[in-house]
């Protein structure tokens, strides 16, 4: 075996392209060039497919019917857990809740893990550059216990403060919540030494990985965190479906945070018996199709291959930040030196959501505004930005007449 590690062939991003029925439209007369990956990316024919398989041919209801087609809807669901066990490195399916996705996964921990054990003083320590997902939820449980939320800061570059962050781990801290990858700058965290830091001091750490699980492979058994959560439809998989990964001796620690039908064992007035993992965290009727087109879209990403991806994907990184870089007026917000490949910028004389509009009239999508991300923008000093998101299924020439159309509007608004 040679000691220098083989390069991933190179992606057939044509041939790819074709397994996406959205991206072969034309949107304002113009070639679709989708750049809003970061919101929601597409759907490839077999998770279409699957979720159309199994609606077609297996849909009832799970864990509750004697009849074939509950078995058989049961069977699909809980291949699908061992589907996502198996992608993020899990040690037990019990580790593994469908939740409705990353929003809803951490609202769970906010109030299953930190709400029941939190006491005044005690402290939860997030980064400034959070989605609004990773601070709300715990300014709910700290307005609700007393506990105190602590902000590690960013610098320019929209790195973490990585000395600032070791002093404000306290005796207090209850629990460290950051993100893997950032969604409005594209900073990819440290999260083995945010982790390693965490750890040292007892300290349990979430993850939100909802920018993360779609650009680059995950051991989450090495990467030894207690809670990760993400969205199946970032990873080219169906909205309205997502994951908590939690420890299980964290888990099963918890209560359960919702009530109702599947999460118990036994009901009676005197009180409820719950169920055992992870299904004490699944009340009522799952999204079960969802949990089908997720293992699916799993399935084609790990045929595509991670390592393939993260390697195109930094060329298109790279690519675009050079090409929008060198548009007269446009600063690019976000400069981390380990990033994701998306591009928040901002063009000068031209707000963001007139950019969005005209870049639309080209047939291009991309975001513009907060991201959902207030703090972290707004410590750039502006109120928003634009940002080009990337999938696998991108290309240069989108990236092409993506800053082709920026700097003619920025012409235009001179
Ligand atoms: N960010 C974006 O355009 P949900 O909505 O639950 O699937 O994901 C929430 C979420 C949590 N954390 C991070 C880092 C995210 O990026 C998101 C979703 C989208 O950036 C929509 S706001």
């Amino acid at each position: 075996m040679s000691a220098v590690a083989a390069k991933p062939a190179a992606l057939d991003v044509a041939r790819l392209r074709a397994d996406f029925p959205v991206l072969a439209q034309r949107i304002n007369g113009k070639p679709l060039a989708y750049l809003d990956n970061g919101a929601s990316s597409q759907r490839p024919h077999a998770v279409i497919e699957a979720e159309r398989h199994y609606a077609s041919e297996m849909h009832a209801n799970v864990h509750r019917g004697v009849h074939t087609l509950s078995q058989r809807a049961t069977d699909a669901f809980e291949a699908a857990r061992e589907r996502v066990r198996r992608f993020l490195n899990a040690r037990s399916t019990r580790e593994i809740v469908f939740t409705r996705g990353t929003t809803e996964s951490i609202n769970l921990v906010a109030q299953s893990f930190v709400r029941p054990r939190a006491r005044p003083g005690d402290e939860i320590l997030i980064t400034h550059l959070e989605h609004h997902a990773n601070i709300v939820p715990w300014q709910m449980a700290c307005a609700a216990t007393g506990a105190m939320l602590k902000v590690a800061p960013i610098d320019r570059r929209g790195e973490v403060d990585m000395e600032a962050f070791r002093s404000l781990l306290s005796a207090r801290t209850l629990l460290v919540a950051t993100a893997h990858v950032s969604n409005a700058l594209g900073t990819v965290l440290p999260v083995r030494e945010i982790v390693a830091l965490a750890h040292a001091r007892g300290v349990p750490v979430l993850l939100d990985g909802a920018q993360a699980v779609p650009h680059f492979a995950l051991d989450l058994q090495a990467l030894d965190c207690d809670f990760y959560a993400f969205s199946g439809h970032k990873l080219y998989g169906p909205d309205g479906i997502g994951v908590l990964y939690g420890r299980e001796s964290l888990l099963e620690a918890m209560p359960p945070w919702q009530g109702g039908g599947d999460m118990i064992l036994a009901v009676s007035f005197s009180g409820p018996t719950y169920n055992q993992l992870p299904f004490k965290f699944e009340a009522g009727t799952p999204h079960i199709s969802g949990a089908v087109g997720l293992a699916a879209a799993i399935d084609y990403v790990d045929g595509v291959g991670l390592e393939r991806i993260a390697a195109w994907e930094q060329e298109l990184l790279g690519y675009a930040t050079a090409r929008l870089g060198a548009v007269d007026g446009l600063t690019i917000i976000g400069t981390a030196r380990d990033k994701a490949s998306l591009v928040s910028f901002v063009v000068e004389g031209v707000h963001p959501h007139d950019l969005g509009t005209i870049l639309d009239q080209e047939g291009i999508a991309i975001r513009t505004g907060h991201h959902c991300a207030m703090p972290a923008i707004e410590f750039f000093g502006v109120p928003a930005t634009a940002r080009a998101s990337f999938a696998f299924y991108n290309t240069r020439e989108e990236i092409d007449r993506l800053a082709t159309a920026v700097a003619a509007a920025r012409a235009m608004f001179r």
